[in-house]
């Protein structure tokens, strides 16, 4: 039997990797798109079948999350056996900007699907993964374990109003597991970065500055604060977690993770250097820049003591999370799940595909 698969944010960077994983393994892929005034699918237009074709396997739905209607009638149209609800207003800092509209598509988007799927009986027919966060745990010192990771029993304490709207659906998530006996669990996701990452989240900023600014096509890259250290990974490693979090016996939560944390400034480091443009880095705070003090890329004409990175206090936040690492030893054991990829490979594969684009000026 073909097994049913229904993505809300199928046209992000986790939705495509996932989309491809899913159809890969025999299911048939449904997803959720918003309607838009330009095209939203080019993470995902290489998988598209014209439906008129016998044996599509892939379908879009037009749908929102702040929609219950339509998050009803999709479901009861599809009857997935498997939800995995990756839709979100995804960016931290965006959401001081937008709180209220978070607070509805990330935290009570959440509510919809559970709710649809009780209301509509499928309560022992289909399984739930929820797109949980390490923004929940906000980066306070003494919530770490005893080996100084955060894991599935560290407290929460979010910093954002993204942070706060996801507890909201870590909570219900959990709730609806308990109280109506569902297949329903959280992916407490460390960062997760690709070629395909949005380009305003720091990692695909700085890697498309970087390809750029070799290439004589950008002057200099600013960013906010160069101290915030992230636990990075591979999004293709973690959609292949939470595809092993619903083909277990019970539904639990998990964190997913590299174990191992890195600041954003030795990322803008070994992005540069990927090109063979060695950096030093100056001053402090609102001043610090970082200058090129060696290049050793014949392909590139960057002049030496360029400053191509400069702080701009625009991309502070009002609150901000300092560091991030994850424990993932229970998806290790558990789950059998292990990154394939290591942060060199990834900064690697980023700079080479933006290298690329930058060169055939899609970026
Ligand atoms: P992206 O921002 O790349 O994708 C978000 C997706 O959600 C897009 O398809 C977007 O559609 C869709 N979306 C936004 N608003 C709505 C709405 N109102 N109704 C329906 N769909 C909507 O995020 P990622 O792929 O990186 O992340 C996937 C999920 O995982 C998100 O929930 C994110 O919060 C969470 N997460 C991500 C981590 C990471 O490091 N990447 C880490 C931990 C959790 P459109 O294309 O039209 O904008
Ligand atoms: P994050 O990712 O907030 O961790 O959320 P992001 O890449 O936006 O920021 C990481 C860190 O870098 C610092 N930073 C900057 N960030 C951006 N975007 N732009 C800049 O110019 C810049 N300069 C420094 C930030 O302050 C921050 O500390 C991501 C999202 O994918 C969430 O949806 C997800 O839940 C979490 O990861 C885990």
């Amino acid at each position: 039997m073909t097994k049913v698969a229904l993505i809300t944010g199928i046209t992000g960077q986790d939705g495509s990797y996932l989309a491809e994983l899913l159809l890969e393994k025999g299911y048939e892929v449904h997803g959720v798109k918003r309607r838009a005034s330009s095209f939203n699918t080019q993470r995902i237009d290489h998988l598209y079948v014209d439906l008129h074709e016998n044996n599509v396997h892939f379908k879009l739905h037009y749908g929102d999350l702040t929609d219950s209607t339509n998050i009803i009638r999709i479901i009861q149209e599809v009857q997935p056996d498997e939800i995995y609800n990756l839709g979100a207003m995804s960016h931290v800092k965006v959401s001081f900007d937008s709180p209220e509209y978070v607070a509805n598509v990330d935290g009570i988007g959440t509510l919809r699907i559970l709710e649809a799927v009780r209301i509509l009986g499928l309560t022992h027919k289909t399984r739930i993964y929820q797109a949980s966060t390490s923004e929940l745990y906000g980066g306070l010192e003494e919530n770490k374990n005893e080996k100084g990771f955060y894991d599935e029993n560290s407290p929460f304490y979010p910093r954002s109003p993204y942070g706060v709207a996801k507890i909201y659906g870590f909570w219900i998530t959990k709730n609806y597991r308990e109280a109506y006996n569902m297949y329903a669990c959280n992916g407490i996701l460390f960062n997760h970065e690709s070629p395909r990452r949005g380009e305003t989240f720091v990692t695909r900023k700085i890697t498309m500055a970087t390809a750029k600014i070799a290439l004589g096509k950008q002057d200099c890259l600013y960013l906010g604060n160069l101290n915030a250290q992230r636990d990075w990974g591979h999004a293709k490693d973690y959609v292949e977690a939470m595809w092993a979090m619903l083909q277990q016996e019970k539904a639990e939560d998990f964190v997913i993770a590299t174990g191992k944390t890195t600041c954003v400034r030795d990322f803008v480091r070994m992005a540069f250097a990927e090109c063979g443009i060695e950096l030093a880095f100056s001053g402090n705070a609102e001043n610090e820049i970082a200058t090129v003090v060696v290049c050793n890329n014949p392909e590139f004409q960057i002049e030496i003591g360029k400053t191509v990175v400069k702080i701009d206090p625009e991309y502070y936040r009002p609150t901000e999370v300092d560091l991030l690492i994850g424990d993932p030893v229970k998806a290790n054991t558990k789950l059998n799940w292990k990154p394939k990829y290591d942060l060199g490979l990834l900064v690697k594969e980023m700079v080479t595909s933006d290298l690329k684009k930058a060169l055939n000026n899609e970026i």
